[in-house]
């Protein structure tokens, strides 16, 4: 099987990357149903921005700009809500959403009673401080052991399905970043399923513009894919991204390649090449 595709929706004014294109609740649907059709299977919706020095939304615009959209998307897809609020998660989970994404890796109690799955993402601080001075000794460490304390609090509670979120950006460094995507096969060892979100991110902008000035977020997708597929191949079972589509072939790539190959499968040609001829 293909590693998942989280779809990222942003019901927000003010998100790094597409930040005002869905805010009005029609635009958001009709996206949210663009992703599914491209092959998302999951979409995450979020009505607060976590971009570095992002402020605070007040609970009740946060609820009231997530809740119809899940429950518009929800009859077509697996949808998750990506707050830090436990009533905005709460009425998420009322309105059809079935995960938490959760990057205060606090709200698993929610997802307990909701009888919802739950992503622990680790942070650094907070969006609007984190990206002031990141300091770790050793972030692969640091991040792993934070993400195994917060993941066997959730399953000794209850929660049956419990994801780990190294937490590319939220208060690291680029440097930090690639040592987590160095690091990811010790998060995959724990055996718990791992999310890995590096789409269009500033890093991307700065490390792949190889001296010159720093790409937009608009100018990341080779980068987001090459990232994407890095993360996939180090045993990531879902990758969040806003670029679905090229995502999904990723996948699918990345799916028919962890399959043994021909010399173990028998006289047979190799899946991929198989799907790919008929
Ligand atoms: N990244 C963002 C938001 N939520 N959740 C998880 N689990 N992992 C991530 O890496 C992650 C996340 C930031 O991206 P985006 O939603 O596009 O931007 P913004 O926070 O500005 O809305």
């Amino acid at each position: 099987m293909r590693p998942l595709v989280m779809g990222v929706l942003n019901v927000t004014p003010d998100s790094f990357s597409d930040g005002g294109r869905y805010l009005d609740p029609d635009r958001a649907v009709e996206h949210g149903l663009a992703l599914v059709a491209q092959g998302a299977d999951v979409v995450d919706v979020g009505g607060e921005s976590s971009r570095p020095g992002a402020e605070p939304v007040p609970e009740a615009e946060e609820r009231r700009r997530v809740t119809p959209v899940v429950a518009a998307l929800a009859p077509h897809v697996r949808v998750s809500v990506d707050t830090v609020k436990p009533a905005v998660a709460e009425a998420a989970l009322g309105a059809g959403a079935t995960l938490v994404n959760d990057i205060s890796a606090a709200l698993w109690p929610v997802a307990l009673e909701g009888g919802a799955g739950w992503v622990a993402m680790h942070m650094q601080g907070t969006p609007r401080t984190m990206q002031a001075r990141p300091r770790y000794r050793d972030v692969v460490a640091e991040v792993l052991a934070f993400l195994v304390d917060r993941a066997r609090a959730a399953l000794d509670a209850g929660v049956g399905e419990v994801w780990i979120d190294p937490g590319i950006g939220f208060g690291k460094t680029p440097a930090h970043n690639l040592s987590l995507l160095r690091g990811l096969p010790a998060m995959v060892e724990t055996g718990l399923p791992v999310l890995v979100g590096t789409s269009r991110k500033s890093f991307l902008g700065s490390l792949s513009a190889a001296g010159r000035p720093p790409l937009p977020a608009h100018e990341r997708l080779a980068a987001s894919i090459a990232t994407a597929t890095w993360a996939m191949l180090a045993g990531a079972a879902m990758v969040r991204v806003h670029d679905v589509a090229a995502t999904v072939q990723a996948a699918t790539l990345v799916g028919g390649a962890r399959r043994p190959p021909v010399a173990e499968h028998g006289a047979g040609p190799h899946p991929l090449a198989e799907a790919v001829n008929r």
